[in-house]
């Protein structure tokens, strides 16, 4: 039985890349693709996911762009990680697909309620926006969803601030609610995604492919990698989205320890923190857990198959 998934993303190169291994990959049944206001502007992000959509082939699943700015807070965008298009590097091509009609949280509401319970995975690979509207709207889509597997946060630190994530930080008040609903949550943090390097053999790996997709891949890992160098000094880039699509596909990519996690709101210096308790034993009513550990082969062995099944 394929993993039905909706990705909920903010293209953005990591999330391109996690696009790209979700449509690639035979045990992920892509039902919906729903864009974000994050690394970049909304517009653009969208266009981005179209853009990607076109390069991978993607035909048949509906894309839909939603909250174009956080629940409370002003926009912030990435441009130093992801360039001014959100998705700088590789040429884009314009988009064939048209957008679903839809705002995103209704097409993340009618396409979990449309679904058999507990079927449905959410993997939000950027703010949390539309997570908690649509929660909020549509409160019976809660214990409906299999689980949320998503990539933001971190137990140790972060990346936007000492303590805070991008992802988090952009909209603390989306992710408390996300955080504090009963539905299982996997949190794959940077404490994960640090693990997820692309390095020059992952890359040449990929070039080796020799398809389009493919050098889409290598161009957007070049450029990545240059902002990761200049901006944060990594001397290859993590790759943080796909790893939250990889944990869906095979779980023993990740291990995990269950801990109750709590999104900061009022911190002065560590605002959109996520403390993760990990004081023994877990509650028992505790739904959430963390990703600790990658196995980095495996992970991406799963990019390259994802990859070298997409035509091009
Ligand atoms: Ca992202």
């Amino acid at each position: 039985m394929p993993q039905k998934i909706i990705l909920d993303c903010d293209p953005g190169h990591d999330d391109a890349i996690a696009l790209l291994l979700a449509h690639g990959n035979p045990s992920i049944e892509l039902l919906a693709v729903t864009t974000v206001v994050g690394n970049q502007t909304l517009e653009k992000v969208t266009r981005n996911a179209l853009s990607v959509a076109r390069v991978a082939g993607i035909t048949g699943v509906p894309f839909a762009a939603g909250c174009a700015r956080p629940l409370v807070r002003a926009i912030e965008v990435a441009p130093d990680i992801h360039g001014e298009s959100g998705l700088d590097g590789p040429e884009l091509p314009p988009p064939t697909l048209a957008l679903d009609p839809r705002h995103a949280v209704d097409l993340i509401i009618d396409t979990i309620m449309a679904e058999e319970p507990g079927t449905v995975t959410l993997v939000p690979t950027g703010g949390l926006t539309n997570i908690a509207l649509a929660a909020r709207k549509e409160p019976r889509i809660v214990p409906r969803v299999k689980e949320v597997v998503l990539m933001g946060g971190g137990y140790h630190g972060g990346n936007w601030s000492a303590t805070s994530e991008f992802n988090i930080i952009i909209d603390p008040e989306a992710a408390h609610i996300v955080f504090s609903e009963p539905w299982p949550l996997t949190m794959v943090g940077l404490d994960l995604t640090h693990q997820a390097i692309a390095t020059p053999t992952v890359l040449e790996r990929i070039r080796s492919i020799g398809t389009a997709p493919a050098q889409f891949v290598v161009e957007l890992l070049e450029f990545f990698g240059d902002s990761y160098l200049e901006a944060q000094g990594f001397a290859h880039p993590p790759v943080h989205d796909p790893c939250a699509v990889a944990r869906v596909i095979d779980p023993s990519v990740i291990t995990v320890r269950r801990a109750p996690l709590a999104v900061e709101l009022a911190g002065t210096h560590t605002l959109g923190m996520t403390v993760a308790d990990f004081r023994a034993p877990a509650p028992a009513d505790c739904t959430t857990q963390v990703a600790v550990d990658l196995d980095h082969d495996k992970f991406w062995d799963l990019i390259v198959d994802a990859l070298e099944r997409i035509p091009g």
